[in-house]
């Protein structure tokens, strides 16, 4: 198949598992289009059978904001016609569903049929959706998507609920995979040095540092582990709390037992260093990050929220809690630090939660599937 991907391609869920697909995709022989305002992060851009079609938004002193959905659409219908692409697909429904429906519209006068499917991610229906500015175009966009998936059951039932949307929406959740992302025994010997003792315990958060992560309960549990036993915290990412995160560091004294390593690449050589990951976030509609560290057998301690407990299932492959409650993540973690038979008991059964329900070499084949019945019917 030749297909089409637009996804928001900086640092975000979305745009990993947009690019994950793309690349697995491609290895299993399609053709991939990226059509996106820049490289995503994680393409390298010498990977067979992808291509990457910049969107470029022209500016104009008229303008106070250049339109972007406006460009999108127009680079979407000139890749689709260019390259006869047989389906578009969209990650996260605002703006993209908007601009593929317009590009579908615009070829379907020229008598090209572009089909397009929406994958909604969860802050598109959560959170910015449901803003009343973004409400009816979104429920448009994603009524109008010739398919849509869902990263989880609880991010389905979400958008219907808050969208009244009776169409069906497909689950098809996030995916690793695991031969990329797992623990190389050799690898962690060679560079968890770099980073911890080897009388320390190291924990881990990955994120884009955005309010819904709660970048304040990482630190705060993490100084807590910190005052029971030597440990460091390794923070993956960046983004708005960031200054939070170095000013509650300084406050409760563990700045020096901090890395703020920043955004990173190949964050599969990063995550199997741990012992623990911290996602106490707000809110969650899948928790890729906590997917990815389960794949490198670390287990992660977690909020009861959206579609964790679809992944994270509690005191099995990992740990969950109320939003918020820094003292039971804080004692839950030091009891499990301290505990290395049942650290090493949830670790196992995290990678093979992986393993068995997560992993790409079963879910591809999900979508792949999804878009030949999309197909299909359209
Ligand atoms: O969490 C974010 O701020 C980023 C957001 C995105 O769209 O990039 O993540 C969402 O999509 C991820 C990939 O499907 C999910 O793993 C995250 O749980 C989801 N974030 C939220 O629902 C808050």
């Amino acid at each position: 198949m030749k297909i089409g991907i637009t996804c928001y391609p900086t640092y975000g869920g979305s745009g990993v598992v947009a690019t994950e697909l793309g690349i697995e995709l491609a290895a299993r022989g399609h053709e991939i289009h990226f059509i996106t305002y820049s490289q995503p992060f994680r393409l390298s851009g010498r990977e067979s059978n992808i291509h990457f079609h910049e969107v470029a938004v022209s500016n104009y002193p008229l303008f106070e904001h250049p339109p972007y959905d406006l460009a999108l659409a127009t680079r979407m219908a000139e890749v689709a016609e260019f390259y006869s692409l047989n389906l578009l697909h969209v990650h996260y429904a605002i703006p993209h569903s908007v601009s593929a429906l317009l590009a579908r519209q615009m070829l379907a006068t020229r008598g090209i049929h572009l089909p397009f499917i929406t994958t909604l991610h969860g802050t598109d229906i959560t959170l910015v959706g449901l803003d009343r500015s973004y409400l009816p175009i979104t429920k448009f966009g994603i009524e109008e998507s010739d398919g849509v998936t869902s990263i989880s059951s609880y991010l389905r039932d979400r958008t219907r609920d808050a969208f009244a949307i009776t169409s069906e929406i497909e689950v098809i959740r996030n995916f690793v995979n695991c031969d990329v992302y797992f623990r190389d025994p050799e690898l962690v010997a060679k560079m968890r040095p770099r980073f911890a003792e080897s009388n320390e315990r190291l924990l881990v958060h990955l994120s884009n540092f955005r309010p819904v992560k709660r970048i304040q309960d990482v630190v705060k549990v993490f100084a807590r582990v910190a005052k029971a036993m030597p440990a460091r915290l390794m923070l993956i990412g960046d983004g708005p709390d960031r200054s939070v995160a170095e000013y509650l560091a300084r406050e409760y004294d563990v700045q020096d037992r901090i890395h703020f390593i920043g955004k990173q690449d190949n964050v599969n050589e990063l995550l199997p260093l741990a012992d623990l990951m911290l996602m106490p976030s707000e809110m969650e509609s899948f928790g890729l990050a906590a997917l990815e560290a389960m794949a490198c057998s670390v287990p992660t301690i977690g909020t009861l929220v959206g579609g964790v407990p679809e992944l994270i299932e509690d005191g099995h492959n990992g740990l969950l809690f109320k939003v918020g409650d820094v003292d039971s993540m804080s004692t839950a973690a030091i009891a499990l630090l301290g505990d290395q038979q049942r650290l090493e008991a949830m670790a196992r059964a995290g990678r093979k939660t992986a393993q068995d329900h997560f992993c790409a070499s079963r879910v591809i084949p999900l979508y792949e599937d999804y878009y030949d019945r999309v197909i299909a019917r359209t």
